[in-house]
C-alpha cells in the first residue's frame, strides 16, 4: 500500500493504482473520454491531466500510477486551462450537430463540456467533412463526430477479436476507419453493435429503421411485432427507469398505442427453437453427428463463424434463430388462421440486437416466399417511438401479449442472458432423454458472467459436457480448442455480446453494474412463470399437432432450419 495526497485529502491505495482510480476513491471526479472501465488504458484524449508535486509536466491520470508520498492536484488553474484547451481542440474536430444527434442528452462529450463549464467560443474550425458510412444494416459510422478515443476499435479488436475498425492516417488527418478502408458492410464486421455501446459520442450509432415501420403503419399494412426476451428487461431502463425493472404489460400497451396491430412474444419461438435444437442434439448424439453442436441463434456469432471458422460450420446447429422461426410462421401459419394475406403483413421484430437487422435480410430468410421478417427495431429505437408518441411509459395500464403466440415459458425468458439457451435446452433434453421429471430446473453452473463456463450434466448415465462463451473473443478461444480437437464438449452456446442479449448493441448504453441488475431481472421473470420448460408450453404442442408435425420433420425443416455460407 502507498500513502498519497489528492487535493489535500490523505488516502492509502494499493501499489499500481492509477491517479484516476485513487481520485475516485476519495470522491474526486476527473473528466475522462477515452477511458472505459472494461478496457486497457489508452491515454489518447488527455482530458484527465493532473498536476503532480515536483513534476513540471501535467500527466494523464488514467495511465499514471501513484507512488509513496505522491501529492496530486486535480483542479489548479493550470490543470483547468490545459484541460480546457484539450477540450477545445476535441470540440473543433467534432461535428457539432448536437440538437439532432441520437446521443443528444446521453453523450459523454456533452457531459464533460457541461461539467467543465466550457462556455467560450471554439477558436478553431475543421473544414474536412467525411461522408457517413451507412452501408451496414446495423451500424452507422459518422467520422465527423469521431473524437479518436479508440474505444470502439479496442472493443472490436481486443474483446470481440474481429478487428473491423482501425485508425488510419497520421496527425490531423488521422481518422477512424473500417479495416482496409472498406464499407462496413463489406468488412468482417459481425454487426454486434458493441462499438456503438463503447462510443462516448454519436460517431457509431444504430441504423435507424423506425421510418419504415411508420410508413407501413400509414400504408395500412397489418403491422405485427414480436418482442425478444431481452427487450422486456431493458425497455424500462431505456425510458429512464431503474435497470432490471421489468413490466411486460406496460410494454405491450405502449406498443399498441404506438400503432402495432398485434404484439407477440418471441419467448414462444424460443420454446420452438429448444424443441428443434434439443432434438437435433439428441439426433447427433445418437447417430454419430458432428459434435460438439454449437447454438445458432446469434447472427453476429454466425457471421463470425462463417468468416473466421468456415471449416467448423458443420458444428453449427441448423436451427434458425427464434426471430427467424417466428418470422416464417407469421407469414405461413398466421395468415391461414387470421385471414390476412402474407403480402399485407408487415412483420417487425423488437430486439436488443443490431445484428438481427442483418439476419433478417440474409437471402436464406424467406421460407414463406416473402422476406420473413420485414424490419428489426432495437430497444433504443422502440424507446424513441414511445417517447415520440408522447406516451408516459411509467404510468401505463397493462395489456397481455396477443394470442396465440403470447405464451412463452421461463425457458424462453432466460434466452436473453448468457447461458440461458443452454439452460433452457437442458431442461427439455433432460426430460426427453430420461423420461423423468426434472425437479430442480435451475442449472446454476451455466449462469453468470464468467467469460467461458463449463458444466457436465448427468442424463441418467449419459454424461453431457457443455460449454458457454459470451463475447466473440471468448468464442474464438473455444472454437480454436474445438478446431484443435482439444474440446470434448457435446454442446456449446455462443452469444456474441458480453453478457448475452441483455448486453446487445441495441440496448441502452451499459456498464457491468447495470448488467447485474438486468441479469437479476431475467431470472426473476423465469421464476415467476408457471411453466418453465419449453416442451410443456401447450401452444408449442398445439402447433406441432396442427401444423408442423414433429421436431425435425419435413415442415420444420422447410420453415425452421437454415444453411450457412462458407
Ligand atoms: Fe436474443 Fe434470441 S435470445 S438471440 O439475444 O435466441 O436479439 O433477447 O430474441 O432470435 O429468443 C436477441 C434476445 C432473441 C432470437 C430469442
Ligand atoms: Fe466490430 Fe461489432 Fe462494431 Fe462490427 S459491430 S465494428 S464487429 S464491434
Ligand atoms: Fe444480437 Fe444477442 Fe448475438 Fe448480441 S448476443 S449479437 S444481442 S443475438
Amino acid at each position: 500500500m502507498v500513502q498519497i495526497v489528492i487535493d489535500g485529502q490523505e488516502t492509502e491505495v494499493e501499489v499500481g493504482t492509477t491517479i484516476l482510480e485513487a481520485a475516485k476513491k476519495v470522491g474526486v471526479k476527473i473528466p475522462t473520454l477515452c477511458h472505459h472501465p472494461d478496457q486497457a488504458v489508452k491515454a489518447n484524449c488527455r482530458i484527465c491531466v493532473v498536476e503532480i508535486e515536483g513534476q513540471k509536466l501535467l500527466q494523464p491520470s488514467c495511465s499514471f500510477p501513484v507512488w509513496e508520498g505522491m501529492v496530486v492536484r486535480t483542479n489548479t488553474p493550470k490543470v483547468q486551462r490545459v484541460r480546457s484547451n484539450v477540450l477545445e481542440l476535441i470540440l473543433a474536430h467534432h461535428a457539432q450537430e448536437c440538437l439532432f444527434c441520437s446521443r443528444n442528452g446521453n453523450c459523454e462529450l456533452q457531459e464533460v463540456t457541461q461539467d467543465m463549464h466550457f462556455t467560450r467560443e471554439v477558436r478553431y474550425t475543421n473544414e474536412t467533412r467525411h461522408g457517413k458510412d451507412e452501408s451496414s444494416p446495423s451500424v452507422v459510422r459518422d467520422t465527423n463526430k469521431c473524437i479518436l478515443c479508440g474505444r470502439c476499435s479496442y472493443v472490436c479488436d481486443k474483446i470481440q477479436s474481429v478487428g473491423a475498425l482501425c485508425k488510419e492516417g497520421r496527425g490531423f488527418s488521422t481518422k477512424l476507419s473500417s479495416a482496409y478502408g472498406k464499407d462496413l458492410a463489406d468488412s468482417t464486421c459481425t454487426n454486434c453493435g458493441q462499438c456503438i455501446q463503447a462510443c462516448p459520442v454519436g460517431a457509431l450509432t444504430i441504423h435507424d429503421d423506425t421510418e419504415h415501420v411508420y410508413e407501413a403503419m400509414e400504408a395500412g399494412k397489418h403491422v405485427i411485432a414480436q418482442v425478444a426476451p431481452a427487450v422486456r428487461i431493458t425497455i424500462a431502463e431505456a425510458l429512464g427507469e431503474n435497470p432490471g425493472t421489468v413490466n411486460k404489460g406496460r410494454l405491450v400497451t405502449a406498443m399498441k398505442r404506438v400503432g402495432f396491430d398485434k404484439v407477440f412474444d418471441t419467448d414462444f419461438s424460443a420454446d420452438l427453437t429448444i424443441m428443434e435444437e434439443g432434438h437435433e442434439l439428441l439426433n447427433r448424439l445418437q447417430n454419430g453427428g458432428t459434435l460438439p453442436m454449437v447454438t445458432s441463434c446469434c447472427p453476429a456469432w454466425i457471421k463470425f463463424c462463417e468468416t473466421s471458422f468456415p471449416e467448423e460450420l458443420p458444428h453449427l446447429s441448423t436451427c434458425k434463430s427464434p426471430q427467424q422461426m417466428f418470422g416464417a410462421l407469421l407469414k405461413t401459419w398466421y395468415p391461414e388462421r387470421s385471414g390476412v394475406y402474407p403480402k399485407d403483413i408487415y412483420s417487425v421484430s423488437i430486439m436488443p440486437c443490431t445484428a438481427k437487422k442483418f439476419e433478417c435480410v440474409r437471402p436464406e430468410m424467406n421460407s414463406s416466399g416473402y422476406q420473413d421478417v420485414d424490419k428489426v427495431i432495437t430497444v433504443q429505437e422502440l424507446a424513441n417511438m414511445i417517447c415520440a408518441a408522447g406516451i408516459n411509459f411509467a404510468d401505463l395500464p397493462e395489456t397481455e401479449f396477443d394470442s396465440p403466440f403470447g405464451l412463452g415459458t421461463g425457458a424462453g425468458e432466460i434466452f436473453g442472458a448468457t447461458g440461458g439457451v443452454m439452460e433452457a435446452a437442458l431442461r427439455t433434453v433432460y426430460e426427453v432423454v430420461t423420461g423423468e421429471e426434472l425437479e430442480d430446473v435451475d442449472f446454476n453452473a451455466v449462469r453468470g458472467f464468467e467469460g467461458i463456463k463449463e458444466a457436465s450434466v448427468d442424463l441418467k448415465g449419459i454424461e453431457v459436457k457443455v460449454a458457454i462463451a459470451h463475447g466473440l473473443g471468448n468464442a474464438r478461444k473455444l472454437m480454436n480448442a474445438v478446431k484443435a480437437g482439444e474440446a470434448d464438449y457435446h454442446f456449446i452456446e455462443v452469444m456474441a455480446c458480453p453478457g448475452g442479449c441483455i448486453g446487445g448493441g441495441g440496448n441502452p448504453i451499459k456498464n457491468w453494474k447495470k448488467m447485474e441488475k438486468r441479469l437479476e431481472g431475467v431470472y426473476a421473470e423465469d421464476k415467476k412463470l408457471p411453466i418453465r420448460k419449453s416442451h410443456e408450453n401447450p401452444y408449442i404442442q398445439k402447433i406441432y399437432n396442427d401444423f408442423l408435425g414433429e421436431p425435425l420433420g419435413e415442415q420444420s425443416h422447410k420453415l425452421l432450419h437454415t444453411t450457412y455460407i462458407d
